[in-house]
């Protein structure tokens, strides 16, 4: 079971709950934080105040609906380097392209304290079919498909949702300490298209996350991977995180990519990239390069 926020009108975002069947039902909550707290409030599962709203009529099919981000998650979070993949990757543009070199990334692969980065506030973040924007001044850029945990404030799962988190390989690889210009920047994250309520998912480590990337209606990427490649537990990612922190209703947590495009490959203006988690569904974006501004240094 799943909760969407869809374009009711023009001026009306509403959000619902789709079942397995596709059929959406409208809820009566201003949004997804409102109706967790009055599932707590009467003292039941989100599901279980979920399913009661599925006896109604179903107001529409989901492939009908005009999705927006299902939450305004107030902060993202990222995981990095929680799949040997993604170890390799950055291993590599870290030593200018050197298959099997060994940095810094194998290091923070095997500690204790997992790398974990802020990476994005509502106002920066995008919801389906909305642009995801390529930096001015970075020449090698991909999408990064990675499971989203929805928490609470005390760092409960409440379900789970995609989320890519676009990145700069070359600036990320020139400089550690440039991560935040590699990772942060206008519309360089999006999630949706819809939250899997924790309650539904029997095991999360089966999900899986595929990735593809279309150019003028050609496919010219595709990976997949299974959360259970993932070299740590979600829960310990989420300890970490909110340990002598301050984290709010509604945040999501990235937890790292394991699907990565080959080394030669950049994202172009006009792609299309989708990022599916099994149960989750797909989200959709289109690919906009910035110009760089003359005002800006050099
Ligand atoms: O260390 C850089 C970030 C890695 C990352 O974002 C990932 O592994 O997903
Ligand atoms: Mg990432």
């Amino acid at each position: 079971m799943r909760i969407i926020r869809y374009k009711k009108n023009e001026a009306t975002l509403q959000l619902a709950v789709v079942t397995n069947e596709s059929f959406v039902f409208d809820l009566p909550y201003p949004d997804f934080m409102s109706f967790v707290h009055e599932a707590e409030k009467q003292g039941k599962t989100v599901l279980a105040l979920a399913q009661e709203f599925t006896i109604n009529e179903p107001v529409e099919k989901y492939e009908n609906t005009i999705l927006t981000t299902p939450l305004d998650a107030p902060e993202v979070w990222a995981a990095g380097v929680t799949y040997e993949k993604s170890r390799d990757a950055r291993n590599y543009e870290a030593t200018e392209g050197k298959l099997d070199a060994t940095t810094f990334y194998d290091k923070v692969y095997d500690a204790e304290r997992p790398e974990i980065f802020f990476k994005s506030t509502a106002a920066r973040t995008v919801g389906p079919g909305q642009e995801v924007y390529l930096r001015s001044d970075s020449n090698w850029q991909i999408p990064e498909p990675e499971l989203g945990l929805v928490i609470n404030k005390d760092g409960k799962i409440l379900g789970y949702i995609a989320g890519n988190d676009m990145s700069c390989r070359d600036i990320e690889g020139e400089n550690p300490l440039y991560l935040p210009q590699a990772k942060m920047w206008k519309n360089s994250c999006s999630i949706g298209p819809a939250i899997l309520l924790a309650d539904a998912v029997d095991d999360p480590y089966e999900l899986t996350i595929t990735c593809r990337i279309f150019r003028q209606d050609e496919k010219v990427f595709e990976g997949m991977a299974y959360v259970n490649q993932l070299k740590r537990k979600l829960d310990e990612l989420v300890s970490y995180l909110v340990l002598d922190n301050e984290i709010y209703d509604g945040t999501v947590l990235l937890t790292g990519t394991c699907v990565v495009p080959p080394n030669e490959f950049t994202l172009n203006d006009g792609d299309i990239i989708e990022i599916e988690i099994s149960g989750v569904g797909t989200l959709r974006n289109p690919v906009k390069q910035l110009v760089k501004k003359e005002s800006v240094a050099n």
